[in-house]
Parts: C-alpha cells; sequence; structure tokens
C-alpha cells in the first residue's frame, strides 16, 4: 500500500513509519519538525540523540525499505498539503501531526491558542483534502483516551459508542460516548473526532479513530537496527510522560515524581505494541459505514503501584508532589480494546525485562538529561 505518515519525525510517527516501511508498504513522511522547534523552546531535549530527517530517511531506505520525505505544515499550508495527496494518492493516510502534550497546551494562552488552531486545522484539512481528492482514502487517526475522561461512570469504556435506552421511548440507541477532555490538548482530540464524524457521514470517508493511552518505551524493532534510526525519547515535564519519566528519574537516582497521591490509574501502551496497531489498523480498512473507534491500550496501570514497583526494582524514593494538574486524585479505569484484539493486536504488559530495556536507553544517554528540566512545573490554573 501506499501510505501518507503525517507526524512521521515524532515519536509514535517515527516507529510507526518504519514498521508499515518494515512491512513492504511504500511510506511518505509529511512532517513540519515543530516538535524539534518546541524542544528549542522550551530548551529541552530528546534523552536520545536523534539524528536529522534527512540521516533518518536514508539510513531507513538502506536497512528497512521504502521511505521519503516532504517538510511541509499541514495546518498552515493547505494547498500544498492537497497537491501532496493528489501526487501521493495513497491509500491511507496516518495522522500524528498535532501537538500532543497536555501540560505544554496549558502553559499560557499562547500555547492554548497554538494546539487548538494546529490540531484541528491538521485534521480539517487532511478531511477536506481527502474529500477533493479521493474519497476512498482511509484516514487512519490517533485519538486520545483521554476524549473519555478517566472514570468508571459508564462502568468499562467501549470503543468509541455508548450502548443506551432512553426513557421517554425505552428505545435503544448507541451513541457517541459523552467526552469529559481535562486539558486543551485533550479537548482536540474530542474536536477532532467530530471532525471524523461528519466527514465520514457527508463524503463516505472511511476512517479509523484510535483512542491511544499514554505510550511507553522507545525502541522498536526497526529503531534498533541502526543507531541514526534511534526513537526520541522524552522525558521533561511538559513532554516526559510517566512511565518513561519514572524510569528515567529511578537511573539518575532522582525521587519519583508523582503527581497528588498516585491513586490515579491511566491506560498504557508500548511503542512496538503501538507500531505494530497502526499496521493492523492501516492493513483492515473499516468499511465507510460509521467511524472506527478503537482503544488503542494495552492494559490500565495504577500510579502508585507503578511508582513502587520502579522503587523497589531500583531503590530509588518516591515523592509525592503536589499536582500541578486539576485531576482526579483517584480514579477507576476499566476500558475494552476488543477490537484491536480482534484484527490481532497481542497485547504486551509492562514488565520487568522490559522497563530494564528502557533503563538500558536511560543509562546510556544520562548524561544528557538536563536536570532543571524534570520536575513539572505547568499549573493548570
Ligand atoms: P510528537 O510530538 O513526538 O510527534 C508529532 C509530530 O507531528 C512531530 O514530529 C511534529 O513535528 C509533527 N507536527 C505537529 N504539527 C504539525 C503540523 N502542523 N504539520 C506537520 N507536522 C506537524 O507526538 P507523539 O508522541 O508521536 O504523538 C503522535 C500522535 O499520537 C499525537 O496526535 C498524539 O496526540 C497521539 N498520542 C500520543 C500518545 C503518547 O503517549 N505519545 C498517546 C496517545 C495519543
Ligand atoms: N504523572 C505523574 N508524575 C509525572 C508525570 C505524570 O504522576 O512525573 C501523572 C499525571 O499527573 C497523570 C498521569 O501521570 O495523572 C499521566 O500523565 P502523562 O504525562 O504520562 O500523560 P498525559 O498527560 O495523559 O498524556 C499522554 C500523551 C498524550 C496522550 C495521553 C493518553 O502525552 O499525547 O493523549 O498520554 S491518555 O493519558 O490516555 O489520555
Amino acid at each position: 500500500m501506499k501510505i501518507i505518515v503525517f507526524g512521521g519525525d515524532g515519536f509514535c510517527g517515527w516507529a510507526a513509519a518504519l514498521r508499515l516501511a518494515k512491512h513492504g508498504h511504500e511510506v511518505l513522511i509529511v512532517d513540519n519538525l515543530s516538535r524539534r522547534a518546541i524542544d528549542l523552546e522550551l530548551s529541552t531535549n530528546s534523552l536520545t540523540p536523534i539524528a536529522t530527517i534527512e540521516e533518518r530517511v536514508r539510513i531507513a531506505n538502506e536497512k528497512i525499505g521504502k521511505i521519503s520525505f516532504n517538510f511541509l505544515d499541514i495546518a498552515k499550508e493547505y494547498d500544498k498539503l492537497r497537491d501532496v495527496i493528489q501526487s501521493f494518492l495513497p491509500d491511507a493516510v496516518v495522522h500524528f501531526a498535532e501537538q500532543r502534550s497536555a501540560p505544554y497546551s496549558m502553559i499560557s494562552e499562547d500555547q492554548r491558542r497554538y494546539t487548538i488552531d494546529n490540531n484541528t486545522s491538521a485534521t480539517h484539512n487532511i478531511m477536506s483534502a481527502i474529500a477533493e481528492v479521493d474519497t476512498s482514502i482511509h484516514m487512519v487517526h490517533l485519538g486520545t483516551m483521554g476524549v473519555y475522561g478517566y472514570d468508571d461512570r459508564f462502568g468499562e469504556i467501549p470503543e468509541g459508542y455508548l450502548d443506551i435506552t432512553i426513557n421517554s421511548t425505552k428505545k435503544s440507541a448507541s451513541i457517541i460516548y459523552p467526552p469529559a477532555p481535562g486539558s486543551i490538548y485533550h479537548l482536540t482530540k474530542v474536536m477532532d473526532h467530530f471532525m471524523l464524524q461528519y466527514y465520514n457521514s457527508n463524503w463516505g470517508i472511511s476512517v479509523t479513530d484510535l483512542h491511544q493511552g499514554v505510550v511507553w518505551g522507545t525502541q522498536t524493532e526497526e529503531t534498533r537496527l541502526d543507531e541514526l534510526l534511534i526513537n526520541r525519547f522524552d522525558y521533561d515535564g511538559d513532554y516526559g510522560t510517566v512511565v518513561n519519566r519514572f524510569l528515567m528519574q529511578a537511573t539518575i537516582g532522582h525521587p519519583l515524581t508523582v503527581h497528588g497521591s498516585g491513586g490515579q490509574t491511566r491506560a498504557m501502551i508500548h511503542i512496538g505494541d503501538m507500531a505494530e496497531c497502526i499496521r493492523l489498523a492501516v492493513e483492515s480498512k473499516p468499511n465507510n459505514h460509521k467511524v472506527r473507534v478503537f482503544n488503542q491500550i494495552a492494559e490500565t496501570v495504577h500510579l502508585n503501584s507503578l511508582a513502587r514497583k520502579i522503587s523497589s526494582l531500583t531503590g530509588v524514593e518516591i515523592t509525592y508532589m503536589e499536582n500541578p494538574r486539576n485531576e482526579e486524585n483517584e480514579n477507576n479505569l476499566m476500558v475494552s480494546n476488543e477490537g484491536l484484539k480482534s484484527i490481532g493486536f497481542k497485547p504486551t504488559l509492562l514488565s520487568d525485562e522490559l522497563m530494564n530495556e528502557v533503563q538500558e536507553i536511560t543509562e546510556v544517554y544520562r548524561h544528557r538529561v538536563i536536570k532543571e528540566k524534570i520536575i513539572a512545573t505547568t499549573k493548570w490554573k
């Protein structure tokens, strides 16, 4: 298949692009390198030294498969985006190209406005161009578990739609799960979802929306093949996600930074599983009768249990910090992931072995940690 990976220079996009190319697909990465620019804006870095996109693509073509790159801001350069889709004529597009940090989206009015403008325009521009060029192109969009909120008010979180009975008529219906975003960033994913619904219903475009949990790990089978293919590793207070942050902190002997009571439960997925799920979703185009939603998660993890496990394995202390976010201190979370499992996904669970593997990376690059950037300082209000 021919596949455009929007945001293919980022943490998930790079791993997914390599996985797709390894399986014989022709991949075009489209990215404006804004994530690299945000590292400069925040004076932070990837723990791993990532090669330039040109070097990455050169080595990927030697060692993995057919990949090319196009530098483009898909939120701002609509005509060029449409032309790229028109000339490459993909069978599917995978859309990772959004500002993905909840804390970054809450820094100030500038980052709020940028996140809303960038994410919603990026998604809308892709859909608009598909409607214009070829409505048979399958859109695979990265959503987030955070569109649902993180609670069990309706029991186990289903995949996108909630079955209800209407009190007045006693009739049953399936409705879009009531959204409950917890940050400006998560709000953009709710807005994306409604745009995807409209383009599906009006133009009959096939859409898969993947509501993904927190991704952890850094390397995949493909990124391990050469040092120049290494994936990025965010550890700072705005972009670092919780498992990778704790593992990096344990490596350098920094107390584990649990926000609040640590009673939060979140859905998680390893980066290798993420790449595999993208391949499975792309290779199984849904019909265009409704938007297909999969919860892209392997398991749910309680933060206190995670912190205690890493602490007991490494001897590092745990520190309970005032939570900079506006979120529940405690939550129960049960999530269905039957959709991806039904097309072949075999979830990898957090294990000592895999956590050791991440720590091997953090050990090698520990000298690159900017210690002042570890604590999360962005407050929700
Ligand atoms: P990332 O920031 O590492 O990658 C995003 C990429 O998109 C970057 O390379 C960036 O330069 C590019 N990009 C952003 N705006 C663009 C634009 N206007 N034009 C062109 N390129 C643009 O993020 P990630 O961790 O790889 O996440 C990828 C997607 O997966 C995001 O949509 C995110 O919301 C979603 N997601 C990520 C996680 C996670 O834990 N990392 C979990 C759930 C969902
Ligand atoms: N947390 C800590 N200590 C830390 C860092 C985080 O206790 O040092 C807590 C947070 O307060 C939160 C939880 O861990 O309760 C998860 O935070 P996170 O930064 O790991 O993840 P989050 O902000 O939710 O966002 C990440 C990705 C985002 C994606 C989302 C999926 O950055 O792109 O959409 O995970 S989900 O969380 O399932 O909505």
